[in-house]
Formats: C-alpha cells, sequence, structure tokens
C-alpha cells in the first residue's frame, strides 16, 4: 500500500532537484525544463568497435574537462540498457573522480524518447553519425533520423555535407520535428568518432593511438558545440 505522501508525488509532474539524478529511470518524471541538458550516447563504442574501458576513461577524462566550464547545463550519458557496460564503467570512474553527479548522470533509456518514455527534458543530444551525415545504418544515428523525421536531414545537409572523424557539427532542429515537439529537443549535434571496425570505410587498423587522439577531439567537439547553444 503506498503512503500518501508517495501517492503524492507520483502524481506530479515536478519532482524536486535535490531528490534526482538517481531516481530517473524510466517511468518517474523529473523536470529538467530549466536546466540546459546534453544527453549523449558512447561514440564508437558499438558499431566502431572502439574498446569499452579506453572509451570510458576518455569520457570521464572529458566530461571532468567540461563540467566546471559548462555552467549550471548537465551532461548524460545515455545507452540503451540498464545492463550496459559502458554506462558501469563511466559511472564507477566518475564516482571515483567525485565528478558533481547533479551535473553528469548515467541514463539506461532510448536518447530519442528520453522525456516521452524517462521523464528526462534534454535540450541537445548527440548523434554519433557516419562521415557522410546520412540516415540509416544501424545504431543510434539510424535511431535519430527516423524519430526526427525528414526535418533533421534537411537542416543538416543545410549544415554540412560530410564529417571528418573527430569533429562535431551543431543542427537546429525545425520545430516541426516530431522530436522536438514530443521530447523538447533543439538541437542535434552529429559527431564522427574514430572508426576500429575494420568492415566499415577507414578504420584505423587498430592504430590505438590515433584513435584515442580523435575520441578526445571528438568529445572536446561535442562538449564546444554544447557550450556554443547554452551561451
Ligand atoms: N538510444 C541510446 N543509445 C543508443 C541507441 C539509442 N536509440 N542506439 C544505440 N545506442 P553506435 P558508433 C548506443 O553503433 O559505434 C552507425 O551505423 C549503443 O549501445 O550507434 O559510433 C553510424 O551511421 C552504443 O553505446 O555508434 C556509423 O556508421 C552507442 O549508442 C556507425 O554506426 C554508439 O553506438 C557509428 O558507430
Amino acid at each position: 500500500i503506498q503512503s500518501h505522501a508517495t501517492k503524492e508525488r507520483d502524481s506530479n509532474q515536478v519532482v524536486e532537484s535535490h531528490e534526482e539524478p538517481k531516481m530517473a529511470s524510466a517511468g518517474s518524471n523529473i523536470s529538467l525544463e530549466n536546466i540546459p541538458t546534453l544527453a549523449f550516447p558512447s561514440i564508437s563504442t558499438a558499431d566502431f568497435h572502439f574498446n569499452l574501458d579506453k572509451a570510458s576513461d576518455i569520457i570521464v577524462e572529458k566530461v571532468e574537462e567540461y563540467v566546471n566550464k559548462l555552467g549550471n547545463a548537465r551532461l548524460v550519458l545515455v545507452d540503451l540498457s540498464q545492463n550496459s557496460k559502458i554506462l558501469s564503467l563511466v559511472k564507477a570512474k566518475a564516482a571515483e573522480k567525485n565528478i558533481d553527479s547533479k551535473k553528469f548522470l548515467t541514463f539506461a533509456g532510448n536518447i530519442t524518447k528520453l522525456y516521452s518514455e524517462g521523464g528526462l527534458h534534454c535540450t541537445a543530444i548527440a548523434n554519433a553519425t557516419n562521415w557522410r551525415l546520412k540516415p540509416g545504418g544501424g545504431g543510434v544515428n539510424a535511431a535519430i533520423f527516423s524519430a526526427a523525421g525528414p526535418a533533421l536531414e534537411t537542416a543538416t545537409k543545410a549544415t554540412a555535407g560530410s564529417l571528418s572523424p573527430g569533429k562535431a557539427i551543431v543542427v537546429p532542429l525545425p520545430s516541426s520535428s516530431p522530436l522536438f515537439s514530443r521530447e523538447g529537443v533543439t538541437h542535434v549535434i552529429h559527431v564522427l568518432g574514430p572508426n576500429m571496425n575494420p568492415q566499415r570505410p577507414n578504420h584505423l587498423n587498430n592504430d590505438y593511438v590515433k584513435g584515442c587522439q580523435i575520441l578526445r577531439e571528438a568529445y572536446s567537439a561535442l562538449f564546444d558545440g554544447f557550450a556554443s547553444i547554452v551561451r
């Protein structure tokens, strides 16, 4: 039997900020409406086969570098499942470094449904894209282009024709896009990470010196891009 207090809180759309972020699971309604938030997937670690342990070090290093530069804005690393290896690696390493858990959190959910399914309002979402900035191809790129509808492809084309590894571009999302109207996302930031998958074009032949350098550049470009829309 639920207590009266719990019932009241469940029916309330706004959960006070001191109560998050740990209850940020699907179904809870957290209002982050006033806090600029970037949700980003782990760049290069699925289709591009980048080593998870190395990637988690780089994510934590870059988050630590940027989190205080971003004022009151937040960064959220997202992956599809609670069992995500990258989420648990990053969570543990971020805790070790005492990174402020109000400014950086990990979240299990679909990046295209963070508000509608997870109650997490994100101003911007990052996309781990391909060099041609083309829809499809699986992974988070296919999911974001499909959820955003043709408006994203048009807006992306108007911004750039292609992307080099380690770079990012900020694309304002037209209000006609369902990602804007349903999820409250105003910008998509496309990022191209290093490719370690020999089955994909321009792979790095397992050169992790280059790979780590490009992944660091990719996160810097992503967080600089987010900083440019927060200001
Ligand atoms: N929501 C949240 N996270 C997701 C979602 C989603 N809907 N889908 C995937 N992830 P990947 P990459 C996570 O493969 O390794 C594409 O075909 C996933 O679990 O999307 O950078 C592009 O066109 C993983 O943690 O990107 C490129 O060609 C993370 O997102 C290529 O794949 C990144 O996985 C890029 O490969």
